[in-house]
């Protein structure tokens, strides 16, 4: 029955997209290579993963909780991340209550080190208890970091849920976008350690429950443009009675309310901004939007969304180089799950995992549904892989909120890491299965589109249960591999170090743009290693849920001790290309002048300097 369903929806989606001309991939006009990339048959790191010398022979029983060389450990404390999150829940079930709040790791001083932003909620209108603020987190270089939000001007309050981060004037400083239930705020930063709120100037504040959204230039006319998801009608005064056991009030999903359309402001370049959501084709009031990941699925050059949308179908933009876009995820397979049933969406992500040179998406779904693996066919068609793949039973239990790829172990494959944690504090009272807190999951790339879960084998961290909701990945420590960012529902915020995945090699890139906006976000970095293998990777905002990992791109590269070659197409539409770059660096690339700086790594505290 199921493989009947999924030839018919197959059937469907073919005969779809066959008949959405501007769904349809274009002939390959733009000078990008053809997808011809192949994996290596083993990657030149996985020596690293082998089995401890001492275990005899395989014992599988035991395999799945044996550690791996690469372990993640807790450093919060020591890091002096204090940081407690307010959903201002009082015993009313309010929904917004489960939905906060986000990350993002940034460098807002321009030292080089990766900072912590982490989005607070607050107390209701009636039931104050305390005064809750997002927070700032300086690195102090040395493993540790100074709340810094006071002196930065951060502290507002505000009911926040997410964040995006890029530098929206130009200015060489990263700005701060949040987004709430009720009006936004765009902070810009002065570059003298501070932040000004800019928001009722930019005009990008809309009363709406918003949360995730990214910068991404749709016009690459030079200026950071700034996608918003939003979510669903909810005041207090719209308030619905839900339960689970048919007494008490429970938090109610989605369905029970209306959808509010996303947003897309357009940069004006003066400080303004414009509501281009109607213009560009985008207006939707049945989103119920969690998640953004700006991609270009067709490979024309110019940035694709793919929107998760919560029990509606998701959403596929497909821009159109004229201002407008076209809705095309029916026609690519990814609006539904397999049987063709609108998914809880969350999270989300895109990265190129198996070497095909197209961008495959991940999105995070509820307890019961699977991660949602849709692979990039090319011809503009996604095949959900989850179901056949180790992910989908693996995450069929989990709820799944932030999730996203990146190289945790270096070795040159995209790996998957997902934050998880229900929305009902009293699920297992309904649902033996399931728990409100849960562990977060991390799988292995393999190669050949297969991957291992390893979750249980790397660490303390990843087998203590939370009621996880955003994430980030960036390398606070310098020391060359990604460490974790995640934060919790009405709790903490944790700081999870890596271990040992810098036992493979990597090189870095930051990109500061000119013609192109000055993050360079959108630049898609290609590179090729002495064993034939190819990578690439777009500078990107966005993805994951309701936060932002760090702005410079890591490439594992296993044993490689150089790269022979970097190409960076810039979205102005530059290609600049890089020969002979040794293995363990953070190369600076400025658009039209190549390298600026190499700064070899790990970045001891002594090595600490300006990058610019
Ligand atoms: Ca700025
Ligand atoms: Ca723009
Ligand atoms: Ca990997
Ligand atoms: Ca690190």
């Amino acid at each position: 029955m199921i493989r009947r369903t999924i030839s018919i929806c197959l059937m469907i989606c073919a005969i779809t997209a066959v008949g959405s001309p501007a769904c349809r991939k274009k002939q390959q006009t733009s000078n990008e290579p053809p997808a011809t990339a192949k994996e290596p048959d083993s990657a030149p790191g996985t020596a690293n993963v082998a089995p401890p010398t001492e275990e005899k022979g395989p014992q599988p029983q035991q395999a799945e909780s044996k550690p791996t060389p690469i372990q993640y450990v807790d450093v919060t404390q020591q890091a002096g991340i204090r940081f407690r999150h307010n959903s201002g829940a009082f015993g009313q079930k309010y929904l917004p209550e489960t939905m906060g709040s986000g990350c993002a790791f940034l460098d807002y001083n321009n030292d080089g080190w990766q900072d912590i932003l982490l989005i607070n909620s607050k107390d209701w209108p009636g039931h104050q208890r305390r005064r809750s603020f997002p927070a700032l987190y300086r690195n102090n270089k040395d493993g540790t970091f100074t709340d810094v939000t006071r002196e930065a001007k951060l502290m507002v309050e505000m009911y926040g849920l997410g964040c995006a981060v890029g530098d929206y004037d130009n200015d060489g400083n990263v700005d701060i976008f949040i987004t709430c239930l009720g009006p936004d705020y765009l902070f810009r930063n002065r570059g003298n350690g501070t932040f000004e709120n800019v928001t009722k100037r930019a005009k990008t504040t809309d009363e709406d429950f918003s949360t995730s959204a990214a910068w991404f230039d749709y016009d690459k006319d030079g200026n950071l443009d700034l996608f918003v998801c939003n979510y669903v009608e909810w005041s207090i005064e719209k308030d619905l009675f839900c339960t689970l056991d048919g007494q008490n009030k429970s938090y109610c999903t989605p369905e029970s309310y209306r959808g509010q359309s996303s947003r897309l402001y357009r940069n004006l370049g003066n400080g303004t901004f414009e509501d281009v959501t109607q213009k560009a084709n985008l207006f939707d009031p049945t989103g119920k939007s969690l998640g953004v990941a700006v991609l270009d699925y067709d490979r024309d050059g110019w940035p694709d969304l793919f929107v998760a949308n919560d029990t509606q179908p998701n959403k596929l933009y497909r821009n159109n180089g004229n201002g407008t876009f076209t809705e095309c995820a029916m026609a690519a397979g990814v609006a539904f799950n397999e049987a063709g049933v609108a998914r809880a969406g969350m999270g989300v992500d895109a990265a190129d995992y198996d070497g095909s040179g197209y961008p495959s998406i991940i999105v995070g779904n509820f307890s019961n549904e699977m991660l949602g693996l849709y692979h990039n066919e090319g011809q503009g068609l996604f095949i959900d892989e989850a179901p056949t793949s180790t992910i989908g039973q693996a995450t069929l239990l989990s709820l799944t909120f932030a999730c996203f790829f990146y190289d945790y172990d270096l070795d040159g494959r995209q790996d998957i890491f997902t934050a998880n944690g229900h929305v009902a504090d009293d699920i297992n009272t309904v649902q033996p299965k399931i728990t409100y807190a849960q562990t977060q999951q991390l799988f292995r790339n393999l190669g050949r589109k297969r991957f291992e879960d390893i979750s249980r084998r790397l660490g303390v961290p990843f087998r203590r249960p939370l009621v996880a909701r955003g994430a980030a990945y960036g390398d606070f420590d310098n020391d060359g591999d990604l460490d974790l960012l995640i934060t919790t529902n009405n709790g903490p915020a944790y700081l999870w170090r890596n271990d040992g995945g810098n036992q493979n090699r990597f090189i870095k890139f930051k990109t500061v743009g000119t013609r192109s906006n000055r993050d360079g976000i959108g630049a898609k970095i290609t590179i090729h290693t002495t064993d034939g293998s190819r990578q690439w990777q777009t500078v990107k905002s966005g993805s994951s849920y309701c936060s932002q990992s760090e702005l410079i791109v890591t490439f594992g590269i296993g044993k490689a001790e150089k790269v022979e070659s970097a190409e960076v197409r810039w979205p102005s539409g530059k290609v600049e290309k890089i020969e002979n770059l040794a293995a363990n660096q953070l190369v600076t690339l400025k658009e039209g002048s190549g390298v600026l700086s190499l700064q070899p790594m790990p970045l001891g505290v002594s090595q600490a300097h300006q990058i610019r």
